[in-house]
């Protein structure tokens, strides 16, 4: 045991009664909703770099953190994982995410950092068989180090490219053996920053053919988890390649990998991208392609992905409510893609933002389990596309310009628009909550 949660107890359920803040009032990890236990549906996980890595920089000052393993070495590194499974531990959280570099001193090589990654997936694979945490999903970091300044698949150096799949290889391998359920692609230098210097089309075959290699190479060592890419819209470059969920699915359809890879879809980014969450939702459950979800909050005058943990239960209700008609998570879960802010400084506020962000999504996704079960907002959203199941509606979706241009003559039809009753349903949505 190190002592860095020292005197913080391991967080229970108390329920809303419960006057302690070291508990959480609505996440009762053994409660059922559909069939499902509470810790079964949110499969929550830790983001490792936000938690362990951050050190509260920010563009105009430096480290705020003062963390007892912040160093490149390797007992620095172990220390940093004893203190990681501690808190997986106080709050009983059932998975973590992490990048290659987010756990292991970076080197000043491939092989150096290979090295480095396999001493700490042993040291991580000790940990977890006698825990009970287990990996959501591992992803390489291709985008901090100043080789990747101009993209990891997208530079235009082939060395770079080359460089990043064998660092890609390396994490697949090491996710592979943790038992990993995912693994995710997020292209965080994938886009450009000017396009006097960027050839686009050059630059999305790259990204193509990178990712039917990790395809190819998944099914080559049998890993069973599955792939993920996360879009964003910009930042850190100006524009990314993998602006949206509309975009990455036409991406997908473009390189024939729509049935190999699907969405890891963050609260933020879809922000960014000038969507709410649940359309992004939406749309990933409609074309099949919802995998997983990272769970944050932006602050939403200042423009930037600020990754704050989640507080909104009305906006986390409708982005569970889509999580549940796609059938609810199945390698994927609710991964916590937020940091503490820079003034956060104490061992507790790194357990009290995870207790309240477990909690909203509790409450959010309760509320979605009751709007589901009760109906009335899908009977409503029917009703309003009712036309479409009669006949008439059949015969015009199968028909042709000419065919239904009789129809209209024949059946003088002369449509007459019908309320879309939004403030209804909005009252109607808040009933659940
Ligand atoms: C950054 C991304 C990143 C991914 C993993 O904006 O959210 O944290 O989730 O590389
Ligand atoms: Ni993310
Ligand atoms: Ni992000």
């Amino acid at each position: 045991m190190t002592d860095f949660f020292k005197d913080i107890p391991q967080i229970k359920y108390e329920g809303l009664q419960s006057d302690n803040d070291f508990s959480f009032r609505h996440y009762d990890p053994d409660e059922i909703v559909f069939g499902k236990t509470l810790r079964e549906h949110l499969r929550f996980s830790v983001a490792y770099w936000h938690s362990f890595a951050y050190d509260g920089g920010d563009p105009f000052g430096g480290q705020t953190f003062d963390r007892p393993w912040f160093g490149n070495e390797m007992d620095l590194a172990k220390l940093k994982a004893d203190v990681a499974f501690e808190m997986f531990n106080i709050l009983d959280t059932p998975f973590f995410c992490f990048h290659d570099a987010d756990i292991r001193p970076e080197g000043n090589n491939f092989s150096e950092n290979t090295r480095n990654l396999e001493e700490m997936i042993d040291y991580f694979s000790e940990k977890m068989a006698v825990t009970n945490t287990k990996l959501l999903w591992g992803t390489a970091n291709l985008f901090s180090n100043r080789r990747y300044m101009s993209g990891a698949a997208t530079n235009p150096d082939p060395d770079v490219f080359a460089f990043s799949a064998a660092t890609i290889k390396t994490c697949l391998d090491a996710t592979h053996k943790l038992g990993g359920q995912n693994y995710v692609l997020w292209g965080g230098r994938e886009g450009y920053e000017t396009l006097l210097n960027t050839d686009m089309g050059r630059e999305r075959e790259q990204a193509g053919r990178m990712l039917q290699m990790v395809v190819d190479y998944k099914h080559k060592i049998g890993f069973e988890g599955s792939i993920l890419i996360e879009p964003k819209p910009q930042e850190p470059t100006k524009h990314q390649y993998d602006y949206d969920v509309a975009t990455v699915y036409g991406f997908l359809k473009d390189f024939d990998l729509e049935n190999e890879v699907k969405v890891n879809i963050e609260q933020g980014h879809a922000i960014l991208a000038g969507h709410s969450f649940e359309h992004e939702l939406s749309l990933a459950r409609e074309l099949g392609i919802l995998g997983s979800i990272d769970m944050n909050r932006n602050d939403y005058q200042s423009g930037w992905d600020t990754d704050q943990f989640p507080n909104n239960v009305p906006e986390i209700t409708l982005a569970y409510y889509e999580v549940l008609k796609a059938g609810g998570f199945k390698t994927g879960g609710t991964n916590f893609d937020a940091k503490l802010r820079r003034q956060s400084l104490d061992p507790e506020d790194l357990i009290l933002s995870h207790v309240g962000a477990m909690d909203v999504c509790a409450a959010g996704l309760k509320s979605a389990a009751r709007m589901l079960d009760d109906g009335k907002l899908e009977a409503l959203r029917d009703q309003r596309y009712a036309g479409w199941n009669t006949k008439s509606g059949q015969d015009i979706l199968n028909g042709d310009l000419e065919s239904i241009s009789s129809k209209v003559l024949n059946d003088d039809i002369n449509p007459e628009p019908k309320s879309g009753r939004q403030e209804r349903l909005e009252n109607l949505v808040n009933k659940y909550i």
